[in-house]
């Protein structure tokens, strides 16, 4: 069985990422490392409860637990319609990708009879290729690894499929739920082999959306080159280098083709054992360690944890663009590897509804397990 503790990592650091990413969102110009650590550090430092408000991102993911909950593990298209339309219709002002508004209130003034036909008429018939089926697609990750017949990309397909229905949105949900399911089985020391089986997710996504292997524009072709960065193990001084390479190569955009596979990049960067944690990120104590009502004392091993995954969202936010998003899917990827333990308090503390996210994450553990 996977830990409930794995499934809360994924949610509660999908929040953090969203909640942090969200201040930088398509700012004009990219920030470096040292800028956006400043920020995260400035918000821990708050102890002040929810100054960060999330996004689409986490009312989206929040509305797909609900209906998973709700339907006992498995995805019912209307049901998930309505949940997706009340979360948006109970705050429109959370940074929605601009197709998303007419889809929720042509779902709701037919009553959900047809799940899929709203997002199926978008862009002329061919449907939406952002990515916000992937930026909600960690819970269906976190389903997939529990059920006795994973991969569930069927699933996956099902629940994209009601806002988003271009192939190329649906492969990037796919993957993106491939990559949670396949961390919370991360052994923390075989990043070679956690490639190797997304780089395989990515080309029977390819292949089930009518791509092609050596298409310029593929998701296999993209996992290529997450490799090639992989290989390389610039120093942290050359971080912002690193990120102007990254951004340029993989993409920061709200398209899910130029996006998912940058989270998986941010999330595998993080998880090589050799990788070594930015010296401003490794020298930092989490603030609630001077006050204890806030932190716990951690142990070093925890401490460690914490600082991988600020690494992580602090690199992801670094590379500019969609960054509420892609820092929201990497963190769930490194949250369903790490576990709740990477999650600093002041950091929870900071993020809107990380209560409520996390007992959601246990109720999904719950129903995970029983069915
Ligand atoms: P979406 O479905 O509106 O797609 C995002 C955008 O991609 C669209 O608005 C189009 O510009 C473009 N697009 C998608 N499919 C096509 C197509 N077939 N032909 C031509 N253009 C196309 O929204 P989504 O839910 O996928 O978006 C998720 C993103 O939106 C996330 O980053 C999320 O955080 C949010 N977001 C909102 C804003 C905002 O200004 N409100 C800005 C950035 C991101
Ligand atoms: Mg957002
Ligand atoms: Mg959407
Ligand atoms: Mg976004």
């Amino acid at each position: 069985m996977i830990p409930c503790a794995k499934f809360r990592g994924c949610l509660l650091a999908a929040l953090a990422g969203d909640c942090l990413g969200a201040q930088f969102e398509f700012s004009p110009r990219r920030s470096s490392f040292r800028t956006v650590w400043l920020a995260f550090d400035a918000n821990m430092r708050e102890r002040r409860r929810w100054p960060l408000v999330y996004t689409d991102d986490t009312a989206l993911t929040r509305a797909v637990c609900e209906s998973l909950v709700d339907c006992r593990g498995r995805v019912e298209p209307a049901s998930l319609a309505r949940s997706l339309t009340d979360a948006y219709f109970k705050a429109t002002d959370r940074g929605y990708g601009a197709a998303a508004g007419g889809v929720f209130e042509d779902l709701r003034d037919a009553n959900f009879a047809d799940p899929f036909g709203p997002a199926a008429a978008l862009f002329e018939g061919r449907g939406s290729y952002g990515n916000g089926g992937a930026m909600r697609a960690a819970p269906l990750g976190l389903i997939g690894a529990a059920a006795a017949a994973a991969p569930n990309a069927e699933e996956v397909q099902l629940a994209t499929r009601v806002t988003h229905s271009n192939a190329l949105a649906l492969a990037g949900a796919r993957l993106m739920a491939a990559a949670v399911r396949l961390a919370l089985r991360f052994d923390g020391v075989d990043v070679d082999r956690l490639y190797d089986s997304l780089a395989a997710e990515a080309a029977a996504a390819d292949t089930a959306c009518g791509l092609h292997e050596g298409e310029a524009s593929s998701y296999t072709s993209s996992m290529r080159q997450v490799k090639e960065f992989l290989g390389k193990h610039p120093a942290s001084s050359a971080v912002d280098e690193e990120a102007r390479a990254v951004a340029g190569a993989l993409g920061t955009e709200v398209t899910a083709l130029r996006s998912v596979p940058t989270a998986i990049y941010c999330a595998l960067r993080t998880l090589r054992p050799s990788h070594r944690v930015h010296p401003l990120i490794s020298e930092w104590q989490p603030p609630g360690n001077q006050n204890p009502s806030i932190d716990e004392a951690v142990s070093t091993e925890q401490r460690q944890q914490q600082q991988r995954l600020v690494d992580c969202l602090t690199f992801a936010v670094s590379l500019g663009g969609d960054t509420d998003t892609i820092a929201s899917m990497a963190g769930a990827i490194v949250g369903a590897a790490l576990g709740a333990d990477a999650l600093p308090a002041s950091l929870m503390l900071a993020c809107e509804a990380s209560d409520a996210v996390d007992s959601l994450a246990t109720r999904l553990h719950r129903v995970a397990y029983s069915s």
